[in-house]
């Protein structure tokens, strides 16, 4: 007999996230709060060129600094055979620079010392001996017949190329041009940005020099995959290492790719026998780490005159820095830019692209974007625009108009993917409604004629997440598949161990959530493990918003796997056949007699004490999941804003957001999630820009140069939803971690050269800082006038 019981807190509930009570407290645990007896700090000298032959270094001033335990160089990297490594892009990156230093930033040694502070001051009693060489700082000229090369550590490298790559039906796509009523197109550069994290990267290493055991604390989105990356590199076997993630104080990306700096305090730690702390700076990490993006892009649209899109082109060139680092699926050499064709019903399509060297930081990590969805996105949104302009049609209709349309799921596209499930239509009228569209016009009728500059921009986004299906997506060559291990105690209570690694997405309460949804135990019952290499299960980790559809899945899979033994154990105390039994919200009854019943704690608890004979003990199970396909979430933002013409400055007077992840896990949470991405989206269109120079130095070292939005400028949001649930995901979510910050650059983008339309302007490259605006405005006007 069961009693009443509390609705249990599973999908659909916003459930306050478990994980702030800690961080709230300041009680968190992060890699720097790591403290281990013996522990020597290491500080890393960088270069101060972007490119210049490496003479030597002369360490001798920095070694007699009380203090100083040793100085890392790369010819004693080299001796160990670690003065390079492999990158996620099947290239090399110098660990510690051997024979030139090909970036402003790049590790050139690294002092380990008693404390922080003499590490630090030691590095500038290091004396290295530089040859500046031309620096590099556009993919244009690293093209250049005449450019130095970049790559001379590589022998078959002749030039700054690094591939060319194409996707999609080349011909077809260029007959459709051939027959187009009209053609649009558009020039733009998406700049390179950084997901510049409240955490900066560090690590703790400690390998005992006793067992030879490696324990590294490290800031890792994907602490497994980087186990496995270790034990390639260093050649240790993998079971005598163990990563541990702490608390990760945000990644958005920043965290995938393994760091030089992880490398050389591993070594260290292996040759000096004691535990070595690394941290960066600011500045270390706006100019060294993976940074975002680079892409310049050429975009052709074919229509026929009704406004009927019959074909895109895209051809782009991407800056990737001095080391192919990219972080993407290894049959996908620009990520998942295919998708570029975005949400219309496009017959074909075909995107050419070619990367260079040049001498900037590596990375070529999406940045809060599944692997170049971002550019892809921006692309074809800010396309459309300018298309329905040249058609003079208004820019909602003309996307509805070329809308895959409801009933078309799953849509494959002319690049290959096969799009899940959607309802675009009904996502765009959600938000036109909500940010009242045709009012908005009417007004900006108005407005202009009153010589105010008044601009609605729109993007109508289709994501690409949850990486990948095996058969076609691997990064270096391992599965991108995850596992979920779930163990039920005898009282009722649970643990979760699961693959991902949460960065601030609230995974201990989702996932949490996620099991509660199928086996009835309310969500404060289970504990959610994850970051630990040796009591996790294997999974390839989070970005590319994947948590959700991979690990997700695979947490809903392992819960119903063991609801299956819970149900032969119900069977079993209540003396019926299996098939007699009944699950609902956490209770099994018999069918047609619901008083004769079982709690899934009542079950749990006989699972270690009352078996039927011969059947096996415990209540746990373990589930690694393989996804059948990506999921494709989507949504329409509409930002409407107001130009100052006298100043080039604009401001958002709304921003309305409607997002269709599937079914909402905790709509708290993802509410929180559209948030943050659209900050970062703002971010990202108005004010962020990683530059260089012509000689190589980045301007954007730091938080005075490279802007964050605070509370002042971001703008206030607006939410709206509509669900439309994945087909093939167990409990039907998509992810939605990187959608807005996916969507919404296109839509501010959108909004101000909408404003700027009256006067001839087609387009402005982001950020759109009020000097860019202001000098569009300008020019637009000097060409009117003459
Ligand atoms: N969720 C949900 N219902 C859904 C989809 C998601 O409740 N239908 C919840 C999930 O359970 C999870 C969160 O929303 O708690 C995000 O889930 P998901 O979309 O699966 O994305 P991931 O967990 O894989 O997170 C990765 C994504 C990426 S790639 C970047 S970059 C990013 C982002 O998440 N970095 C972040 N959001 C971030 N948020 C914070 N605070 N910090 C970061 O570093
Ligand atoms: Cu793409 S940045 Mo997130 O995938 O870690």
């Amino acid at each position: 007999m069961v009693t009443e019981r509390e609705e249990i807190r599973g999908l659909g509930h916003s459930v306050k996230r478990v994980e702030d009570d800690r961080f709230i407290r300041g009680a968190g645990n992060y890699v720097d709060d790591v403290v281990l007896p013996g522990m020597l700090h290491m500080a890393i000298l960088r270069s101060p060129y972007a490119h210049a032959t490496l003479n030597g270094i002369d360490a001798s001033r920095a070694q007699a600094l009380p203090g100083v335990v040793a100085v890392v160089t790369g010819e004693l990297m080299a001796q160990h055979n670690l003065a390079w490594m492999p990158t996620l892009s099947y290239d090399t990156q110098a660990v510690l620079a051997t024979d030139k230093v090909r970036f402003q930033g790049q590790e050139v040694a690294a002092v380990i010392a008693e404390t922080a502070y003499i590490a630090k001051d030691a590095l500038e009693l290091i004396d290295v001996d530089y040859d500046p060489l031309e620096p590099i700082v556009t993919p244009q000229r690293a093209l250049e017949s005449d450019a130095p090369v970049i790559r001379t550590d590589k022998e078959e490298q002749k030039d700054n190329h690094i591939y060319h790559w194409e996707t999609g039906d080349k011909e077809a796509t260029d007959k459709a041009f051939e027959v187009a009523d009209k053609v649009v197109s558009l020039d733009t550069f998406y700049p390179r940005c950084h997901p510049s994290p409240l955490e900066t990267c560090g690590c703790v290493a400690d390998v005992s020099p006793a067992t030879g055991q490696a324990t590294i604390y490290m800031t890792s989105q994907a602490p497994h995959a980087h186990r496995t990356v270790f034990a390639l590199v260093a050649g240790l076997p993998e079971e005598k290492i163990r990563i541990i993630s702490p608390d990760i104080g945000g990644g958005f990306g920043n965290k995938v790719p393994v760091y030089p700096g992880y490398v050389i305090a591993t070594a260290a730690s292996l040759l000096i026998g004691r535990p070595v702390k690394w941290i960066e700076d600011r500045t270390e990490n706006l100019i060294s780490t993976g940074f975002a993006r680079d892409f310049h892009m050429h975009g052709e649209l074919a229509l026929k005159s009704d406004g009927t899109m019959t074909g895109l082109r895209v051809s782009l060139l991407a800056d990737e820095g001095a080391f192919h680092a990219d972080a993407q699926p290894s049959k996908f050499k620009i990520g998942l830019f295919g998708i570029v064709s975005g949400s219309y019903d496009l017959p074909t399509c075909h995107v050419s692209a070619d990367g260079a060297y040049t001498n900037k930081a590596p990375g070529g990590v999406a940045y809060r974007c599944s692997f170049r969805v971002t550019e892809a996105s921006y692309m074809i949104e800010r396309l459309v625009q300018n298309a329905a302009y040249e058609l003079d049609r208004d820019p909602a209709d003309l996307r509805k108009q070329n809308f895959i349309e409801k009933d078309q799921f799953p849509y494959e596209s002319a690049t290959g993917f096969v799009y899940d499930s959607g309802d675009y239509q009904a996502a765009m009228d959600l938000a036109l409604e909500k940010i009242g569209y045709d009012q908005l016009r009417e007004e900006q009728k108005q407005q202009r004629d009153d010589g105010k500059l008044w601009g609605v921009g729109l993007a109508s986004f289709t994501e690409i997440v949850g990486a990948g299906p095996h058969k076609d997506y691997d990064l270096l060559g391992l599965r991108m598949n995850d596992g979920a291990e779930l163990r039920i105690h005898p009282t009722g209570k649970a643990i979760l161990k699961i693959s991902v690694q949460t960065q601030g997405q609230g995974h201990e309460t989702t996932f949490a959530q996620i099991v509660a949804g199928e086996l009835g135990i309310q969500p404060e019952d289970i504990k959610v493990m994850h970051g630990d290499t040796d009591n996790t299960p294997y999974g390839l980790g989070t970005y590319a918003s994947r948590s959700t559809p991979v690990s997700g899945a695979a947490t809903a899979m392992v819960a119903r796997r063991v609801r299956e033994k819970a149900r032969q154990i119900a069977a079993h105390l209540l003396e019926v056949s299996e098939a007699d039994i009944e699950y609902d919200e956490g209770v099994f009854s018999v069918k047609g007699a619901p008083d004769k019943a079982k709690t899934i704690q009542e079950v749990a608890f006989a699972a270690y004490t009352d078996l039927l004979e011969g059947m096996e003990a415990g209540l746990e199970g373990v589930y690694y999941y393989d996804p059948p396909n990506l999921t494709f979430p989507f949504g329409t933002y509409a930002v409407a804003v107001e130009v100052d013409p006298e100043t080039g400055v604009w401001e958002v007077k709304r921003m309305v957001a409607v997002d269709d992840c599937g079914v909402r896990i905790n709509p708290m949470i993802v509410e929180g999630q559209i948030h943050g991405g659209l900050t970062e989206g703002y971010g990202i269109a108005a004010m962020q820009l990683i530059t260089f120079d012509e000689s190589g130095n980045c301007i954007g070292s730091n938080f005075v140069d490279y802007l964050l939005p605070t509370a002042w400028e971001t703008p206030k949001f607006e939410l709206g939803e509509t669900v439309t649930p994945s087909p093939h995901h167990p409990i039907g979510a998509k992810g939605v971690g990187e959608s807005a910050t996916v969507g919404s650059p296109a839509a501010y983008v959108n909004a101000v050269i909408d404003a700027l339309r009256p006067l001839g302007v087609t387009n402005v490259d982001m950020p759109l800082t009020s000097a860019k605006v202001w000098a569009a405005i300008q020019e637009a006007k000097a060409t009117a006038s003459s």
